[in-house]
Order: structure tokens, then sequence, then C-alpha cells
């Protein structure tokens, strides 16, 4: 059987130690299964929400591996199912969220599946409405720098949300308080059924630059690219230097 993961194997295995790429592609199968079951549920109507993390897991998993699980913050959005598992979230604990039961460690089954939450994990859910992950996650970052802390946050959303006012406060407030936060755009070209041309006349990774902050255009379904790009930026806001993206050409010595 054709392996359900695509870890675009040649250029990948190259760059890519061995332990590294076998971590990764065991996470991935792990969600590719966890995806497909929870699909069954929702069609037989036992769970009411449910956004496919298919195709944007490499990245997420990818991602979680190369920060750290525990000590950086996560506020992801709702796509985001592959960073809960990557974190070490209970598969059960997923299933009693997605399915809405009392038990659920996220929220006892109240709040909307896919918006997961865990202190342990310093995971933060965002709200329904779009976006609104992005002001709390600099809030985070600036109480993290005040501390004198090398811990990073990590947000995320989708290219649609990125036309939202709070995604422009933020970049912007972070951008210039120099925070250490990684801004994550997952672009698969569509907001439901609004495509990227319809939402900007720029392009998505060419926004935020008009705040000064250099970003970085990465194909998140070839690792060797997350890999090479990611680490350097990494360190770089550890270490106190605020925050960046931008080309692998480009990154900061
Ligand atoms: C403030 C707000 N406006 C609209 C919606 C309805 N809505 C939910 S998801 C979505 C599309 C978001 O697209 P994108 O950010 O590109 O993420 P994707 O689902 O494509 O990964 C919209 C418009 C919402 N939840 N909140």
């Amino acid at each position: 059987m054709e392996s359900p993961v695509n870890l675009r194997s040649d250029a990948d295995r190259r760059i890519v130690p061995d332990d590294i790429v076998k971590e990764l592609y065991q996470k991935m199968l792990g969600v590719f299964y966890l995806e497909e079951r929870l699909k069954i549920l929702t069609r037989q109507g036992k769970i009411s929400f449910l956004a496919s993390t298919r195709g944007h897991e490499k990245l997420q998993v990818g991602t979680v591996m190369l920060m750290k699980p525990r000590h950086d913050w996560f506020f992801p959005y709702y796509r985001e199912k592959a960073i809960a598992y990557a974190l070490g979230m209970p598969l059960k604990d997923i299933f009693l969220h997605m399915l809405s039961r009392e038990g659920d460690p996220s929220s006892n089954g109240r709040n909307m599946p896919e918006h997961f939450s865990s202190r342990e994990l310093n995971l933060v859910s965002q709200t329904a409405c779009t976006g609104t992950q992005y002001l709390p996650a600099v809030g985070m970052a600036k109480a993290l720098k005040k501390d004198g802390s090398d811990a990073i946050v990590y947000v995320s959303s989708g290219e649609g949300a990125t036309s939202e006012g709070e995604f422009f406060e933020a970049v912007n407030w972070a951008t210039r308080e120099e925070l250490p936060v990684l801004f994550v755009i997952q672009n698969n070209g569509y907001a439901i059924s609004v495509p990227q041309n319809a939402q900007t006349t720029s392009e998505v990774h060419r926004i935020a630059a008009g705040f000064g902050l250099p970003s970085y255009h990465v194909d998140g379904t070839w690792y060797e690219s997350i890999y090479q790009t990611l680490p350097p930026l990494i360190q770089r806001m550890r270490e106190g230097g605020g925050l960046v993206f931008g080309r692998p050409d480009e990154i900061p010595k």
C-alpha cells in the first residue's frame, strides 16, 4: 500500500537526520489515522465541527519538533490538531474534546471542537472568531520578555484571517517591541470559498514587510525547507533578538 504520508523523500532525507525523519513520519502517521477516525465520527453525527489538518500536518508536527514543548507557548488556530498531538496531548483527551464529552480537559465539552487548550502544554485556545489568537499571543510574548524567559510564542492562522484588523495590530505591536513571536500563516489558497486573490492584492508572505517584519515564504509540505529555515530564527528569538521571518539567505547571524 502506498504510504498516506509524503515526506518528499529524497531531498528531505538528505538534509534531515534519519531519527528526525522517523519521528516526523511516525507523528504524521498518527495524525493521519486520527483524522480518519474523526472523519467517520463526524459523518455519524457525533462530532459537530471538524477542520482537517490534511496537508498542514508536516508543518505543524515539524514545527513543534523544532520548538520546546511545555516551555514555549502555543496559540494555534482551529485547523491545528496536529499541534496538540505533537505537543503530547493524549489521544483520549483529543477524542473527548472532539466529541464534546464530559471530562474533556480543554473545556469539559463546552467549547467548540478543534479548540484545544492545556495548561501543562502551554496551549491556548482561540475563540470561534478567527484571528482572536493574535493579540493574546503578543501579550504573552511581552510577559515572557518582561520575565526574562527564553520561551517563545507560536501563533498561527490561515491566510484568510490575515485580513482581520487584529492580525495587523499584533504584527505591528510585536515588531515594534521586538517580541519573540513566530507568526505562522498557513496558506492553503482558500478561506472557505474565498480564494487568496480575493483576499489581498499583495501576497500573504509580503504583508508583514510593511511593518518592518521580514517574511519567509516556506513550502510547508517540504520538511527540508522548514528544517533549515526555522532553527536559526527560533534561536535568535530565544536570545532576545525579537522576531524575524525572511528568506534563508537573509537570516541574521
Ligand atoms: C471573525 C470571523 N469571521 C468569519 C468567520 C467564519 N469563518 C470561519 S473559518 C473561515 C475561513 C478562514 O480561512 P483561513 O484563515 O484561510 O483558514 P483555513 O480554514 O483556510 O485554514 C471563516 C471566514 C469566523 N469564524 N470569525
